[in-house]
C-alpha cells in the first residue's frame, strides 16, 4: 500500500488540470460554459425559455464574467420539470438516476449518461486522492446506497482510485463496528455526524475505535464545525477531511479539501464555475465575501445546470494554497440559507452552536436546535446531551443548561432557552443529521 505523507500532496491522480494557471483556468471555462450554454439552449425547454425570457443567448457570452446576464436555476424548476424534462438526452441513452427526497412533495430527479458517471468517477477519486486516500487502500463506505448520490459516489470514486471498497452503506451500526474491527479498514466514509454515532457505539460495544487502522475519514453531505472536527478526529484516532458536492451537479466531489491544508475545500473548477451572490440582490459579489453559492456545470451531458443556486452559504478564495493546487477553495460551508436563523436581529447557523456545544466539558456531541415564535419574534432553543460522567441529577443539569446559555449568549450573541439532556436521548443520526426541529 502507498503511505501518504506530507511531501505527497495526491497529485499522481490528476496532476496537470489541478495545476492549471488561473489563466488558464478561465481560458477553459469560456470554452466549456459556450458549450453548456448551447446545448442546454438547444436541447432543453426549459433553458430555452428562460434564456429568451432574459434576452439572452449562448453567443452573448464572451467571458466568464458575462454568466451574470444569464438567469438563475432554482429548485422549484426542477421539480415543475419533474421527472425527466430537464434532461437534454432521451432516456434511453442516460446511465443513472438518482433523486434527493427532499422534505415534501416530489423528490429531485437528476440524471447521468455514463460519460456523466465517469466524470463523476474520476472527480471523485480526484477528491480522495487530495484527501491523503491511496490506491490499495481499504475504504469502509458508510454513505447511504440507494436514491442518495453519497453510497455510490464514493464507491464508484474509490474503485476509479484503486482502492478496495467494502459497501456497507449506513445504518445497522453495531455491525458497522464488528465489520471496522475485523477487516481493518484504513478510510472511513460517512456523514460526520454518523461517525460519531458509530464512535459511540464502538465504545459501548468495548471497541477501541481510536486504536483500529483506519487513518482518514472522509466525512460531508451536512455542515459541521472545526470543533466536530477536533472531536472526531481524536474520538477516532484519524485525520477528517471535508467533501462538498450536492445531486443537482453531480454528487459528492463537487469540492474537496486537501490533506496537506485542510483549509478550505477545491472546487474542481475545469468542470465547474463557482460564483457567490448576495442571496437579496442577486448580484454576484468578490471573491472573499460571504453570500450564496451558485454554481454552473462545464462538463455535464445529461443533465447541464446553469447558475444553480445551492443555497448554502459560504465563500470563495482564489489565493494558493498550500498543497499546490490552483483551483478556487470553498471556505467550509456554514449551512443553507433555509437553516438561518435571525434571533433579534443576529443571524445564527446551527453550525456555529455547534461551535460553542461540542468541547464544553461534561456536555456529549449531541445536539439539537428548536426554531420558535415568541410573539412575532423568532427565538431559538437547544437541547443538548449530558456527558455519561456526569450523572443525571436535576441540579447539576440546570447548572449545566445555565453554563451553556452564558456561552453561547457571550459568543454568539443571543439569547436562548437551553435543555440539558440525559445520555441518548437526542436522537442519533444514521445519514444526515436533523439538527433544527422548526416548531413556528
Ligand atoms: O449530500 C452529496 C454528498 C454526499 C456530499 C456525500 C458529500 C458527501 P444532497 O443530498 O443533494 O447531496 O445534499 C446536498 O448537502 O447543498 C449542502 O447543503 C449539504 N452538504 C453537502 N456536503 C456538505 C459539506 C449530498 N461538506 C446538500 N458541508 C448541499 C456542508 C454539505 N454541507
Amino acid at each position: 500500500m502507498m503511505a501518504s505523507n506530507s511531501n505527497d500532496p495526491g497529485f499522481m491522480y490528476d496532476r496537470q488540470n489541478e495545476t492549471l494557471s488561473r489563466n488558464e483556468i478561465a481560458e477553459l471555462q469560456v470554452e466549456r460554459l459556450r458549450w453548456s450554454l448551447t446545448q442546454v439552449y438547444e436541447k432543453i425547454p426549459h433553458y430555452r425559455a428562460a434564456f429568451d425570457k432574459a434576452g439572452v443567448s449562448p453567443s452573448d457570452l464572451k467571458t466568464v464574467a458575462d454568466i451574470r446576464h444569464f438567469p438563475f436555476t432554482v429548485k422549484t424548476d426542477l421539480r415543475d420539470n419533474y421527472p425527466f424534462n430537464m434532461f437534454s438526452v432521451p432516456l434511453d441513452q442516460m446511465a443513472r438516476i438518482h433523486a434527493s427526497s427532499g422534505t415534501t412533495g416530489k423528490p429531485t430527479v437528476v440524471g447521468y449518461t455514463l460519460d456523466d458517471v465517469n466524470r463523476w468517477a474520476a472527480l471523485m477519486a480526484r477528491s480522495m486522492a487530495a484527501a491523503g486516500i491511496r490506491p490499495g487502500d481499504l475504504v469502509h463506505n458508510a454513505y447511504g446506497y440507494g436514491l442518495f448520490t453519497g453510497g455510490l459516489g464514493a464507491h464508484y470514486g474509490a474503485e476509479k482510485l484503486g482502492c478496495v471498497v467494502v459497501p456497507v452503506s449506513g445504518g445497522g451500526t453495531e455491525r458497522q463496528v464488528t465489520l471496522l474491527k475485523d477487516f481493518g479498514p484504513t478510510i472511513l466514509c460517512s456523514t460526520p455526524s454518523y461517525a460519531l454515532n458509530i464512535a459511540e457505539v464502538a465504545q459501548s460495544l468495548g471497541v477501541d475505535i481510536a486504536k483500529l487502522p483506519v487513518r482518514r475519514g472522509l466525512f460531508g453531505a451536512e455542515p459541521w464545525s472545526n470543533e466536530m472536527r477536533a472531536e472526531l478526529d481524536q474520538r477516532l484516532g484519524i485525520k477528517s477531511v471535508d467533501v462538498y458536492g450536492l445531486s443537482e451537479i453531480m454528487g459528492p466531489g463537487v469540492a474537496c479539501e486537501c490533506d496537506a491544508v485542510r483549509d478550505g475545500l477545491h472546487g474542481w473548477e475545469d468542470h465547474f464555475l463557482f460564483e457567490i451572490i448576495d442571496p437579496e440582490t442577486l448580484e454576484p459579489l468578490a471573491m472573499g465575501e460571504t453570500g450564496e453559492l451558485v454554481i454552473t456545470t462545464l462538463t455535464k451531458e445529461a443533465m447541464p445546470m446553469i447558475r444553480y443556486r445551492t443555497r448554502d452559504i459560504t465563500r470563495l478564495t482564489d489565493e494558493p494554497c498550500g498543497c499546490g493546487r490552483t483551483h478556487v477553495r470553498i471556505l467550509r460551508v456554514d449551512g443553507r440559507d433555509d437553516d438561518m436563523m435571525i434571533i433579534r436581529g443576529v443571524n445564527v447557523y446551527p453550525s456555529q452552536v455547534e461551535s460553542v456545544l461540542v468541547g464544553l466539558e461534561g456536555l456529549a456531541p449531541h445536539y439539537q436546535i428548536r426554531r420558535f415564535k415568541e410573539g412575532p419574534l423568532e427565538s431559538m432553543g437547544v437541547d443538548v446531551e449530558v456527558s455519561p460522567e456526569v450523572g443525571q441529577d436535576a441540579q447539576v443539569l440546570a447548572a449545566k443548561a445555565a453554563e451553556v446559555r452564558h456561552q453561547i449568549k457571550s459568543i454568539i450573541g443571543v439569547s436562548c432557552d437551553v435543555t440539558v439532556k440525559g445520555p441518548g436521548e437526542i436522537p442519533r443520526s444514521e445519514g444526515k443529521a436533523v439538527r433544527v426541529i422548526d416548531q413556528r
